[in-house]
């Protein structure tokens, strides 16, 4: 497959804080999805991040969850829509709080496609592994990630992570096409404003499409809105099922890159 008939995908980190979620997205992707200068300082996602890469079925955009329970607000947008869940255990802790309660929202949403990373697997001993699968097996059963492969991992050594690529793979080559049609809805998960741009959202677009010069009407309030610019990772374009990043009015330029 090559140019505009490549899939895309997007795929959203699940877990809880400090389990290696980010750690991961950037062994995948070579990105580091934690973009604010708070985030790098305290070694904490705050934002959803985002970074890509490529898989032989299709572009596979992954936006990287805060772990935090303040900041599950976060989370929750960022998991919305997304076709599979990448879900993070750290084997050196086992099913933790925010893990329980993402594994919760991504069942509610109806995520049920997904690979479990059983991470920092360098850092424990044989036995230990073998205790914490069994716990994540029960903590998953009754949920949408029942069925979901698990790969042990470790970011550090790179154990693994060639495997979680080949098992997305497998997950998101089986997934649906979506059906591009009907009206753009964009549910926005972020929105920001940018020097020279203006007000900036990003989202995933659940459907349809958007073209420079589309008036959208912005939800609740029932304000039409203007594009001014789109982006899609990093470089300008419009085609469906991208995350997305447009200028509204009040911007005074469409150029630049999102953040
Ligand atoms: N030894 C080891 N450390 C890891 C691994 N994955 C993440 N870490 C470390 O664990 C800490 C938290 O990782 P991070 O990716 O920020 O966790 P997040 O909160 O789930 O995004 C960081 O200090 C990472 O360097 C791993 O596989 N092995
Ligand atoms: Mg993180």
């Amino acid at each position: 497959m090559t140019g505009s008939a490549r899939r895309t995908f997007v795929v959203a980190t699940a877990g809880h804080i400090d389990h290696g979620k980010s750690a991961l997205v950037q062994a995948l992707t070579g990105t580091d999805p934690d973009r604010l200068e708070d985030e790098k300082r305290r070694q904490m996602t705050i934002d959803l991040g985002f970074a890509h890469f490529d898989l032989p079925c299709g572009r596979v955009g992954l936006v990287d969850v805060p772990g935090h329970q303040r900041f599950m607000r976060n989370m929750l947008a960022g998991v919305h829509g997304v076709d599979a869940a990448l879900l993070v255990v750290a084997a050196t802790e086992g099913p933790m709080p925010q893990t329980l309660e993402h594994v919760g929202v991504l069942t509610l949403f109806g995520v049920d496609r997904g690979v479990v990373a059983l991470s920092k697997c360098d850092l424990v001993e044989a036995d230990w592994l073998e205790l914490v699968t069994e716990e994540l097996a029960a903590c998953l059963e009754a949920s949408s990630l029942a069925d979901a492969p698990v790969v042990e991992v470790s970011s550090r050594t790179g154990q693994g992570v060639q495997r979680v690529r080949e098992e997305l793979e497998r997950v998101l080559a089986a997934a649906p096409t979506h059906q591009d049609g009907g009206d753009a809805r964009l549910p926005v998960d972020r929105s920001f404003s940018l020097r020279g741009f203006g007000t900036v959202v990003t989202g995933t677009l659940a459907g349809g499409s958007l073209q420079l010069g589309d008036q959208p009407v912005l939800l609740p309030e029932g304000r039409r809105v203007r594009v001014r610019g789109l982006w899609a990772r990093g470089s300008r374009c419009c085609p469906p099922r991208r995350r997305r990043c447009g200028t509204e009015p009040g911007c005074s330029s469409t150029t630049g890159p999102p953040r």
